[in-house]
C-alpha cells in the first residue's frame, strides 16, 4: 500500500515539476537503455507503439511484488524491512541522477516517492502493532485486509493518475503557445506530386501527422518551450553557431515531400510514411559554419535522454535534401516528431538521420564519436533497403469482386523505383501497373488487376529499385541494418 501510494506521488510530482522524472519513468527509461537488443527488438516487434506503457506496467507491477513481500515480512522483521523500504525507494533516486544530463530537479519526484514510501510503511506497520500486539499482527492482517486493498486499488489509480498527468500536461505544451509559428513561407516550396501518385482506395501518399508512425526512445514526450531552446552547430567547423528559434526560422528554407522509414520496420510493416517538411538545407549550414576537411561524421545530439545519432558526413553535403526540420504537413512539427526541430536526410534509415528533439549538431569523424545505437551494435551506415509492400487486400482479407485489385506501395528512397512484380500462387511474376512517379525520394504505389478464378491464393510482391537492383527473395530480421525479403499475404477472391 505504502509503495502504490508512494509512486503515486512521485508520478504527480513529476507532472508538475518534471514530466520525464516520474519514479516508474526513469526505471523503465533505464531498462530501455540496458534492454539486450533482441529484447528490445522483440518488444517493438510484437507491442508495436503499445511498448511504453506495457513496461510501465511491468515495473510497477515487480514493485508490487518486492513490496508485497516486505509488508509480509514488516511485522516480525521491523528493522530490516524499513531498511528494504528505502533500498527499493533509493533505486530511482540514484536512476534520476544517473541520467545523461540530470539536474537536482530530476532527483525530486523520486525524493518524494523514498519519503512517501518510508513514511507510509512506518505509519502502517506502527497502526497494525498498535491494534493486534506484536505476535498477533500477521493474524490482524487478515482483518485488515479488506482496507488494505481498497487502499491499494486507490494507489494505484493515483499512481495511473500521475502517469496521465504527466501526459497531459505534456499535450498541453503541445498546442499552439507563444513561441510556436506561424511557420515562414519556403523559399522553395515543394513541387507538386503528379496527381496518378495516388491511386484511388489505396494508401494515404501523404501520411497524416496522427498517422505517422513514431519510434523512439522517449518514455514521456519531450516538450520544450522554443524560448529555452538553442541550436548548437559546432565540431570541426571554422565559425561554430548556435541559433535561436527565431533564428532558425529566419533561415532560408525549402519544403519537400519525403519518405521516412524505420530500421526496425519488418517486411510488410508499417513504420514507414510520407509528409511534407519544411527546414533548413544542411548545405545551407554548412556554408555557414565552414566544415574542415576531415570531416566524415554528422552527430547530432538529442536533448532526450542523451540519445545521439550518427550520419554519414556525405549524405547530408551531395546535394540531396538534407535538412533541419520545423514544419511537417504545413503544421509546426509536433512534439512526438521532434519539435522544435528535428534532422531529416532522404535515404537514410531514422536512427542515422532523423534526429528529434535537436539540439546540437557536431561536424566530427567517426573514429572520435560513436552514437546510441552504434553502441548497441546497429550498423554504422544504413541507406533504406529497398522494400514493397501489399496493401490491398489486407493479408487473409477478400478481394472486391465488382474490381479486383491487388495494390500497395514500394519504396528504395534516394533510388527511386524501377519496377514492381507480383507473383500469384506459383504462377510467372508479372509486372504491376505504377502509379505516377513523385520522385526518388518518395514511395511509389502499384497495383495489378487480378484475373484469377475464385477461392484462396497467395500472393508475392518484390521490388526493383532505380539502379536495376531486385529485392533479395532470402529473408532477414531488422537487425543490425534492416529486414530483407519478400511479402507475402493469402488472400480470397469470392464466387
Ligand atoms: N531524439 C531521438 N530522435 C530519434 C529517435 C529517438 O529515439 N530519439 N528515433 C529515431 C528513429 S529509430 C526513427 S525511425 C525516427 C522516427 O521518427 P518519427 O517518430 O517522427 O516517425 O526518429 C529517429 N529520431
Ligand atoms: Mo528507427
Amino acid at each position: 500500500m505504502a509503495a502504490a501510494f508512494a509512486v503515486a506521488a512521485g508520478q504527480l510530482t513529476a507532472a508538475l515539476v518534471r514530466p520525464g522524472a516520474g519514479p516508474l519513468t526513469v526505471v523503465g527509461a533505464t531498462l530501455i537503455d540496458a534492454a539486450p537488443t533482441p529484447a528490445k527488438e522483440f518488444a517493438v516487434r510484437t507491442l508495436g507503439t503499445a511498448d511504453k506503457p506495457v513496461l510501465i506496467a511491468a515495473v510497477f507491477v515487480v514493485l508490487l511484488g518486492a513490496a508485497f513481500a516486505i509488508g509480509l515480512a514488516g511485522p516480525r522483521h521491523p528493522r530490516g524491512a524499513a531498511a528494504a523500504v528505502a533500498a527499493l525507494g533509493a533505486i530511482p533516486l540514484v536512476l534520476a541522477l544517473a541520467r545523461p544530463g540530470a539536474t537536482g530537479w530530476d532527483a525530486v519526484p523520486s525524493l518524494v516517492t523514498l519519503v512517501v514510501g518510508v513514511a507510509g510503511f512506518s505509519l502502517l506497520l506502527r497502526r497494525l502493532r498498535r491494534s493486534a500486539g506484536d505476535d498477533r499482527a500477521v493474524a490482524a492482517l487478515g482483518r485488515e485486509r479488506r482496507t488494505m486493498l481498497v487502499a491499494l486499488g486507490v494507489g494505484g489509480v493515483l499512481a495511473a493518475g500521475g502517469l496521465a498527468g504527466s501526459g497531459a500536461i505534456g499535450s498541453r505544451a503541445r498546442g499552439s503557445g507563444p513561441g510556436r509559428g506561424p511557420l515562414p513561407t519556403p523559399t522553395e516550396p515543394a513541387p507538386a506530386p503528379p496527381p496518378g501518385a495516388q491511386l484511388p482506395g489505396m494508401t494515404p501518399f501523404r501520411t497524416s501527422i496522427e498517422d505517422f508512425y513514431r519510434v523512439d526512445i522517449a518514455l514521456v514526450t519531450p516538450s520544450r518551450d522554443p524560448g529555452d531552446w538553442q541550436l548548437t552547430i559546432d565540431g570541426m567547423v571554422d565559425r561554430p553557431l548556435t541559433l535561436s528559434y527565431d533564428d532558425l526560422l529566419r533561415l532560408p528554407m525549402i519544403e519537400r515531400d519525403i519518405t521516412l522509414t524505420c530500421v526496425s520496420n519488418e517486411v510488410g510493416g508499417p513504420y514507414v510514411g510520407t509528409a511534407r517538411w519544411l527546414g533548413v538545407p544542411f548545405t545551407e549550414i554548412i556554408e555557414r559554419v565552414g566544415v574542415q576537411p576531415g570531416v566524415d561524421q554528422v552527430f547530432s545530439h538529442s536533448f532526450d535522454n542523451g540519445y545521439t545519432c550518427s550520419t554519414p558526413y556525405a549524405a547530408v553535403s551531395d546535394g540531396r535534401d538534407a535538412m533541419i526540420v520545423v514544419g511537417m504537413n504545413g503544421e509546426v512539427l509536433p512534439d512526438k516528431n521532434g519539435f522544435p526541430a528535428r534532422m531529416l536526410v532522404p535515404g537514410l534509415f531514422g536512427y542515422v538521420s532523423a534526429t528529434k528533439w535537436l539540439e546540437r549538431i557536431e561536424f566530427t569523424r567517426y573514429d572520435r564519436a560513436t552514437a546510441y545505437w552504434t553502441e548497441r551494435g546497429w550498423a554504422t551506415e544504413a541507406p533504406i533497403l529497398t522494400q514493397s509492400r501489399i496493401d490491398v487486400p489486407r493479408s487473409l482479407g477478400k478481394l472486391d469482386p465488382t474490381a479486383p485489385v491487388l495494390a500497395g506501395v514500394a519504396w528504395a528512397q534516394h533510388r527511386g523505383i524501377a519496377r514492381v512484380e507480383v507473383q500469384i500462387d506459383d504462377g510467372p511474376w508479372r509486372p504491376a501497373r505504377l502509379a505516377d512517379d513523385a520522385g526518388i525520394d518518395l514511395w511509389r504505389q502499384w497495383y495489378l488487376p487480378f484475373d484469377g478464378a475464385p477461392g484462396r491464393h497467395r500472393a508475392r510482391v518484390r521490388a526493383t529499385d532505380g539502379t536495376g537492383r531486385t529485392q533479395p527473395e532470402e529473408r532477414t530480421g531488422v537487425f543490425p541494418d534492416g529486414a530483407r525479403g519478400w511479402h507475402e499475404i493469402q488472400f480470397v477472391m469470392p464466387e
